[in-house]
């Protein structure tokens, strides 16, 4: 598993190693360089405000990439806790359409079946038929049960049915997919709430979690996405997939430091085995070599 996360900001590392061959080589008169790192910085989508947290002063130092990495390190929030033992976890995904939300529930049940917890998951899009159906091959994969209702049902009776299916059986965990058409943007946001408090009165605690999906190869845009659903719902940490696909690796700096949110999976591909728990020294390091 090790090395996933490096591998996945390949094209991260290539796109900033461009611009910063004079740092790392060294011989360049150093505001020239300090002014290719900003640029190499906003290229990979660290965003304006975090990249200039991250060179100010930085010509003065003797050894700026030690400097840089140090700082980097800082931007980190602390990991997710650890799950308090709840049982069935309750875990909403939500982000918007497109994101990976169904592909990482897919991996994480695998993971979970994988060692020996018995789990549901919940189709609450159910404005798409092929959604529902997505989420049945990833049910079967898994072996975690599949609850669904017909397309266009209600996605909070779904969630109660599932939810209530798992604390009745004593599953381990119950896996809420839900829908992200954002065009319709205020009542998804009215959906996942009702959603959340009706999970709430069927468990105690649930959600346990609630994790907002993002999807690297839109940078920036991606920010913009978690804004706007960090001020509807509760939102406990984030997910960012299609890091193998992406230039613009420096948006979970960016994310990171301005919503003040746990990173905890990265996805680095499209099969099973392709998210991994988030590492925030392979993220760093993985960034220059
Ligand atoms: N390369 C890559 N593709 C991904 C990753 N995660 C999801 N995808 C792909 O992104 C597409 C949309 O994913 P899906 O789970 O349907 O998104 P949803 O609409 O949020 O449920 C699918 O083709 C997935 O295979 C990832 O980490 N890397
Ligand atoms: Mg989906």
């Amino acid at each position: 598993m090790f090395g996933k996360i490096r591998e996945g900001l390949k094209k991260t590392r290539e796109a900033l190693s461009q611009h910063l061959q004079g740092m790392l080589g060294g011989g360049k008169d150093s505001a020239l360089l300090i002014e290719e790192l900003e640029e190499a910085l906003i290229l990979a989508d660290v965003g304006v405000p975090t990249m200039e947290k991250l060179v100010a002063g930085l010509k003065k130092e003797e050894d700026p990439k030690t400097v840089l990495v140090e700082r980097i390190m800082r931007i980190w929030p602390a990991g997710l806790s650890e799950p308090d033992g709840s049982k069935p976890w309750v875990h909403v995904f939500v982000g918007v359409n497109g994101v990976g939300k169904t592909t990482t529930i897919g991996k994480l049940a695998k993971k979970r079946t994988g060692s020996g917890q018995k789990g549901v998951i919940a189709a609450c899009d159910t404005f798409r038929a092929a959604a529902i159906e997505q989420l049945e091959v990833w049910a079967e994969r898994s072996g975690a049960e599949l609850v669904r209702q017909s397309e266009g049902s209600d996605p909070a009776a779904v969630a109660f049915d599932a939810v209530s299916k798992a604390l009745s059986r004593n599953y381990d965990f119950c896996f809420i997919d839900t829908a992200g058409r954002l065009h319709v943007k205020h009542n998804l946001m009215e959906e996942l709430q009702k959603i959340t408090r009706v999970v709430g009165k069927a468990v105690d605690g649930a959600p346990h979690q609630v994790s907002l999906v993002l999807d690297a190869t839109t940078g920036q845009n991606g920010l913009a996405q978690a804004r706007e659903f960090l001020a509807r719902t509760r939102v406990t940490d984030l997910v960012l997939t299609k890091l193998d696909g992406s230039a613009k690796g420096g948006i979970a700096l960016s994310i990171a430091d301005e919503l003040r949110l746990p990173i905890s999976y990265v996805g680095v591909g499209e099969s099973v085995e392709d998210l991994v728990p988030f590492d925030s020294r392979e993220y760093t390091l993985g960034l220059f070599s």
